[in-house]
């Protein structure tokens, strides 16, 4: 197979978009289609600072790499969750890039900011759902982080596999919430980040052949608690009909932003009332959010534990 453009040998192949391109040119393809997401859903613009959310994997850091090669002032927000074997590699890898690209890195250490990892809330309140308080805590983190500091938006790694696997989801469920809600752009509110996600329309697959032609040296070890969550069970459902019919995925997607999401808006629009934490200030639809209750329960469990010893 040949480049499209140079007719030098081929090493990418994308059967959807009939395309195949040699390593020079592929990189370059690449990160029009990025540039192209980011002005079409009017993500940002080169004035504004962008928080870009890296866990050391291939997405963030490709997502970090191209938007500093574009001239987008980024600074990096690697979250070290404290779990053991696992995030101490994440946030090496993380400081390396940040080193090799010249790009600034901070890092949000929860055992630093919490006095416990998320392991140890886990153990404590001897909960199952690991990626659920841990995607509770970082959702958390991150938005404060960004709306504190005045970050115009929050920049995810999230692929077309991800957005096309929580459509499915959402679509199983009936939940006609999160489809009004599903877009590549979450506008700011108050309160709340604008949170934008420029890989929204690359599969897992184009992210991985631009790291490696960029020679990214990303992190490839799944988090020990990667079982927990459900999203494989759609990928692999979606990858199966992807391999039937190439251009699945991202028809279902670009489809449902085009023609079912208007459908569902009304659903999203209505009001959940939202107040400021009673402990943290931030907004809320409960009287103390859900990480303040956290750290309440792991506080009380404590305490627990030093009366009985
Ligand atoms: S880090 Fe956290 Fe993920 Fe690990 S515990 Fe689950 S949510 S799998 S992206
Ligand atoms: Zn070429
Ligand atoms: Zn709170």
């Amino acid at each position: 197979m040949k480049c499209r453009i140079c007719g030098k040998k081929a090493v990418v192949c994308l059967s959807h978009h009939k395309l195949a391109l040699c390593k020079e040119h592929y990189p370059q393809w690449f990160k029009r289609q990025v540039l192209k997401t980011i002005s079409e859903f009017k993500m940002f613009s080169k004035n504004e600072r962008i928080l870009v959310a890296v866990s050391g994997g291939k997405d963030s850091l490709s997502l970090w790499k191209v938007l500093v090669e574009l001239g987008y002032k980024v600074v990096a927000f690697h979250i070290d969750l404290g779990i053991s074997g696992f995030s101490e590699k994440a946030r090496q890898v993380c400081e390396e890039f940040a080193r090799t690209i010249g790009s600034p890195l901070i890092v949000y250490s929860v055992k630093e900011n919490f006095g416990f990892t998320i392991e140890e809330v886990v153990k404590k309140l001897r909960r199952k759902d690991y990626c659920s308080v841990c995607g509770t805590f970082k959702r958390y983190i991150m938005n404060r982080f960004a709306v504190e500091r005045n970050f115009s938006a929050v920049a995810t790694g999230h692929n077309l596999d991800d957005e096309s696997a929580q459509l499915l989801s959402n679509v199983l469920r009936w939940d006609l919430g999160y489809l009004g809600r599903q877009f590549p752009v979450l506008p700011k509110s108050e309160g709340f980040a604008k949170k934008v996600k420029p890989f929204a329309f690359l599969t897992e697959k184009e992210i991985v052949s631009y790291a490696v032609i960029s020679k990214i040296p990303f992190f490839d070890e799944p988090c020990p608690y990667a079982r927990e969550a459900t999203s494989p069970v759609y990928k692999r459902a979606l990858a199966m009909l992807e391999h039937e019919m190439p251009g699945t995925k991202l028809r279902f997607y670009k489809q449902f932003l085009k023609s079912a999401k208007p459908l569902f808006e009304k659903e999203a629009k209505k009001e959940v009332k939202l107040e400021k934490c009673e402990v943290c200030g931030m907004l809320t639809s409960a009287k103390v959010c859900s990480v303040c209750r956290i750290v309440e329960k792991v506080k009380n469990a404590e305490s627990r534990k030093d009366r009985v010893s």
